[in-house]
């Protein structure tokens, strides 16, 4: 086993004669597809404020040094024979899943950054995920190696020592980097890291640190010729991330996303809402998701911008954010609904008198250029009470993991509530009836209802560079989610009304959007089938002006037992993500069903709920 630790030496420190060893400016013709890091590179940010965390500031130059070395250790950790292409006398993998676990800060992109340095696929995992699920990603993914941090290594250890996995630690707070295949050592690792003995801990790092401080030296000679080898590799149909997302059937599915989505995804963000360098975006989003992955980080960095990251969603935290004067100043807001939702409730609770009301509006209208909200439908009243509140109106759009963003409010004119707008650059989409005519259609140029149709809603379709390439390992999957002249089905029911798009809802009751988070019924389903109490159960979404929908369990009881809300949470907490827990439990007698003996989940809930 290697094991490589200490601080490592950023990269804009080292020079070679008196020149920085970064390339100033690395070209790749017209519109070829590049990586995130090559725009960096090729643009030049360098010195610029990438990353604003909560442990420092780190530049672009930062970000990019220490992805080389951590691409350059995956590459040695990596077993040649199985997944390595040669190019010349270089190598880089074959398009190999490597799953981590970062926190929300620096680590999420230098870890990101290093997989795609070294041809690999990111598998983002989510930190609120339990056990199961994670491990479920890793297996599914096929992932040989799996990258996480000191604090988050205890919920990746066990799963790399059941399946035998190759795994590094990278310490986010010192930057720098451990390795292994043997689970015991590491974690001897980690506590010898973390033991208060100071002469132990010098001791390890004045040794360690020689070590690695070879391997950044060899990292920054070889920086021109590693450069050269990115330079001529065909990005565009490599994957980049899978993102794994729920559908109506079975488990959730790997979405593949190649580096030419990505690229589209970002420049269609860009150019429809005047993204420039200048920005600066407050980051509280999972990054497991494609709205917190590429919308509020990747479009940043694409862009030479600023990302300032919190480790999670913190309503108090986001007002001192967008109030106060830090440098660098936020001035761009992305989230879902929820959280408007969530900073209202707070806004109530805290900002009670009229000279704090006024200060807030007048701060945030002078200082924040754009405000935008996605995910799940925006409800009005939220729209309406934020822009009273702060004085902006919330442009909603509308995405989906499978094709990043594709139907957008205008960033100047008028932004309508309970509508997405028109399509992005590059985005075509139709409507289609449930006969298969053609109902309407547009691109960000025009659109246009089919006459004789007017009114009328159908399925969402959507074409473009943008959409994803397949659903991991799920080539069947992967053809019934295109029609045969290669739209990707959507699953949500749209209109074309007045010229803007309505998203009306999903066309299965068996998806679920609870804060933004897309959840399967049927997942949750099957989970809470294997309580020992269970005998039934039915999963479904009910309104929620906060949370979009909430997730609700329908439940008959095995004779003689009783079952409370709290006690269903506590057993499902290491069973399914909280987000997919039910925060609604009805326990009754008989579950209705059709002469087929399928439950008709719309009836049951206007039955019980009373909701239509
Ligand atoms: C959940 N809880 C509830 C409800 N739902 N309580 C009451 N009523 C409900 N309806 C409980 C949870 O079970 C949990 O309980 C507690 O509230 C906190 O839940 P959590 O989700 O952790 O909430 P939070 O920390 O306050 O965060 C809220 C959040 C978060 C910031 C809105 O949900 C979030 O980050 N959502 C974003 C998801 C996202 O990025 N989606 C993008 C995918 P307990 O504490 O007891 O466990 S869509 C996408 O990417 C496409 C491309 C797109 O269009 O953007
Ligand atoms: P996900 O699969 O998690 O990426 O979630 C994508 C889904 O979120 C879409 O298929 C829609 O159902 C929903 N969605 C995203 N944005 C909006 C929006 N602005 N209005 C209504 N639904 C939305």
């Amino acid at each position: 086993m290697r094991m490589y630790s200490g601080i490592l030496l950023p990269w804009r420190h080292i020079t070679l004669h008196g020149r920085s060893l970064l390339p100033k400016r690395y070209s790749s013709g017209g519109r070829t597809v590049r990586t995130p890091f090559m725009q960096a590179i090729k643009k030049g940010y360098g010195e610029r404020t990438a990353i604003v965390d909560n442990q420092r500031t780190h530049t672009y130059n930062d970000i990019i040094s220490w992805s080389m070395v951590l691409s350059r250790h995956i590459l040695s950790n990596t077993k040649r024979d199985e997944v390595l292409t040669r190019r010349g006398s270089k190598v880089i993998l074959n398009g190999e899943r490597v799953a981590f676990l970062c926190p929300n800060d620096a680590s999420y992109t230098i870890t990101q950054w290093g997989v795609w340095m070294s041809g690999g696929m990111a598998v983002p995992l989510c930190k609120s995920h339990p056990e199961s699920e994670l491990e479920y990603i890793i297996q599914d993914s096929q992932s040989s190696l799996v990258i996480t941090t000191k604090e988050l290594a205890q919920k990746i250890l066990p799963i790399v020592e059941r399946h035998m996995i190759n795994y590094m630690i990278i310490d986010n707070q010192a930057l720098s980097l451990a390795e292994g295949n043997n689970v015991a050592d590491i974690k001897s690792q980690v506590e010898l890291q973390e033991d208060p003995m100071q002469q132990k801990a010098d001791f390890i790092e004045d040794n360690l640190a020689i070590m690695t401080f070879n391997h950044h030296t060899d990292d920054l000679i070889n920086m021109n010729i590693l450069t050269e080898k990115w330079k001529q590799i065909r990005w565009k149909n490599r994957g980049a991330m899978l993102v794994y997302t729920s559908g109506t059937t079975g488990q959730p599915k790997g979405v593949q996303v190649t580096f030419g989505a990505l690229q589209a995804q970002i420049q269609m963000m860009i150019s429809a809402w005047d993204w420039t360098s200048r920005d600066v975006i407050l980051h509280v989003l999972p990054l497991h998701h494609v709205h917190g992955v590429v919308n509020v980080l990747a479009c940043p960095l694409w862009s030479g911008a600023t990302c300032v990251m919190l480790p999670d969603f913190d309503a108090e935290k986001v007002w001192h954010m967008l109030l106060e004067d830090h440098i660098p100043r936020v001035n761009l807001f992305m989230a879902v609904p929820t959280v408007y939702a969530k900073l209202l409730e707070f806004y109530q609770h805290k900002y009670t008198t009229p000279k704090v009301q006024a200060f807030i509006k007048a701060t945030l209208k002078e200082k924040i250029r754009l405000m935008v909200s996605g995910s799940a439908a925006l409800p009005q009243p939220i729209m309406d009470e934020w822009e009273q509140t702060t004085g902006h109106r919330l442009l909603e759009r509308y995405g989906m993991t499978e094709l990043g963003m594709a139907l957008t409010n205008p960033l100047s004119g008028e932004r309508i509530p309970g509508a997405v707008g028109n399509p992005f650059p590059t985005v075509e989409v139709q409507i289609v009836s449930p006969t298969n005519q053609i109902i309407a259609r547009g691109n960000s140029f025009h659109s246009e209802v089919v006459p004789g149709f007017e009114g009328q809603p159908g399925e969402l379709q959507v074409k473009g560079p943008a959409v994803f390439k397949e659903y991991w390992n799920k080539p069947q999957e992967t053809q019934e989610s295109f029609t045969e002249d290669g739209w990707f089905r959507t699953g949500d029911t749209a209109c074309l009304d007045e010229g803007v798009f309505r998203i009306l809802g999903r066309s299965s009751v068996d998806i679920i959007k609870s804060g933004g988070y897309k959840i399967s019924a049927l997942d949750v389903e099957r989970h809470l089938l294997s309580h020992p109490m269970i005998a039934e159960v039915v999963v479904v979404g009910l309104p929620d002006i906060t949370w979009g929908q909430r997730v609700t369990a329908i439940v008959t009881l095995k004779p003689g037992q009783r079952l409370i809300l709290g006690e269903l949470r506590d057993w499902g907490r290491d069973k399914l993500p909280s987000y997919q827990m039910p925060t609604e439990l009805k326990v009754i007698e008989e579950i209705p069903r059709n002469a087929m003996g399928k439950v008709n989940k719309k009836q049951l809930v206007s039955q019980l709920f009373g909701i239509e």
